[in-house]
């Protein structure tokens, strides 16, 4: 017996993806939805090889509906996400419209399984923003090994974040550049193509932005509230893929070649660490990929017990749909659901 899923923004990048990786790993499901806002209602999407037609949102019954995998946004979460948690069905949500409430569980599964149990209090479980959830996977083994105290990260972040519009955009400024069209960016504040943006989301008061705000937040409710951390996040012209400059101040030693071996062995990490020409990750190679890719490791010698390391995965994955689909399985793996059409 599987289990009812609803896909909320099915027709987006995430909600592709987590059709896809829901029918790769053979999730058990009786039946998938597809639901998205009423302008996509009729719009079919793929779910292996069956053809899904996408149903209104807004209108849809989720009461024999087991879990809704959300990614429409946080506006529309905040709206719907406890209205379908009242009738029984858990929400998986990719916004941050409930990633810092405290009776929301924040969940990477190599990092904080445990913490999943809170999810009853409001049936509402979220996923971190793309750019912290690789950081965190690569980080707690390290943490546990030896204390991380501070955290410097620098971000370089694809235009898939910002949806198919933000692809959309770098895909036409490019092909303008070669043909000498005009060049117009809508979605980005900046021209995109042949170059890079220090701003991702809103500013806040204090000159950060909510981006990298996002990755202290959501780093400290996952894996330390002590640990001190430092963000600058930018947008570069690279379609898949988040990239990381992380530095690490530890409490205790730790060699580079400690961390390597202790990364080697971490779930969800592979280290790429050869130096020479080319034994690195680059986003690139990272697309499709399941793991968060951990290179360039190296000691700091400015500080006492430094690493500097280089993070890369594929932000729709891991930063996104895989994650989602990983903390479905968690449910299941710690029979935390059953199937409601069973019972
Ligand atoms: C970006 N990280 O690359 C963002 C996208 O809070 O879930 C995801 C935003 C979020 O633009």
């Amino acid at each position: 017996m599987g289990f009812k899923i609803a896909i909320a923004g099915a027709t987006g990048n995430v909600g592709r993806e987590m059709l896809n990786i829901l029918s790769e790993r053979g999730f058990p499901v009786s039946e998938v939805v597809a639901l998205a806002s009423s302008r996509s209602v009729g719009t079919e999407v793929s779910f292996g090889d069956k053809t899904l037609k996408v149903k209104n949102l807004e209108t849809y019954d989720f009461s024999d509906t087991d879990l809704c995998l959300m990614s429409a946004g946080g506006t529309i979460s905040k709206k719907w996400s406890p209205k379908i948690g009242a009738q029984g069905c858990i929400v998986i949500d990719n916004s941050s419209a409930w990633r810092y409430d405290a009776d929301v569980p924040l969940i990477v599964p190599e990092v904080n399984p445990d913490a999943i149990s809170g999810y009853t209090k409001r049936n509402i479980i979220a996923n971190p923003n793309c750019s912290t959830a690789q950081l965190v996977v690569a980080l707690k083994p390290l943490h546990d090994h030896a204390k991380i105290k501070r955290l410097v990260v620098s971000t370089y972040q694809s235009v898939s974040g910002a949806g198919k519009d933000g692809m959309d955009e770098l895909f036409n400024q490019t092909r303008a550049v070669f043909v000498a069209d005009p060049i117009t960016s809508q979605k980005f504040t900046k021209r995109i193509a042949f170059n890079v943006i220090p701003h991702i989301d809103d500013f806040m008061e204090d000159g950060y932005t909510k981006e990298e705000w996002k990755v202290l937040a959501e780093t400290k409710k996952m894996l330390d509230p002590k640990i001190k951390v430092t963000c600058t996040a930018v947008r570069v012209p690279v379609f898949i893929g988040h990239s990381e400059s992380v530095n690490i101040e530890f409490e205790n030693e730790i060699t580079a070649d400690e961390a390597r071996d202790i990364l080697r062995d971490a779930p969800g990490c592979q280290v790429i660490d050869k130096h020479e020409d080319g034994g690195y990750i680059t986003p690139y190679e990272c697309a499709g990929e399941d793991a968060t890719f951990i290179s360039r490791i190296r000691e700091d010698a400015t500080v006492e017990n430094g690493l500097n390391m280089w993070v890369v995965s594929d932000n729709l994955r891991k930063g996104a749909a895989l994650n989602t689909i990983q903390i479905a399985e968690l449910l299941v793996n710690r029979r935390l659901i059953t199937p409601r059409l069973a019972a």
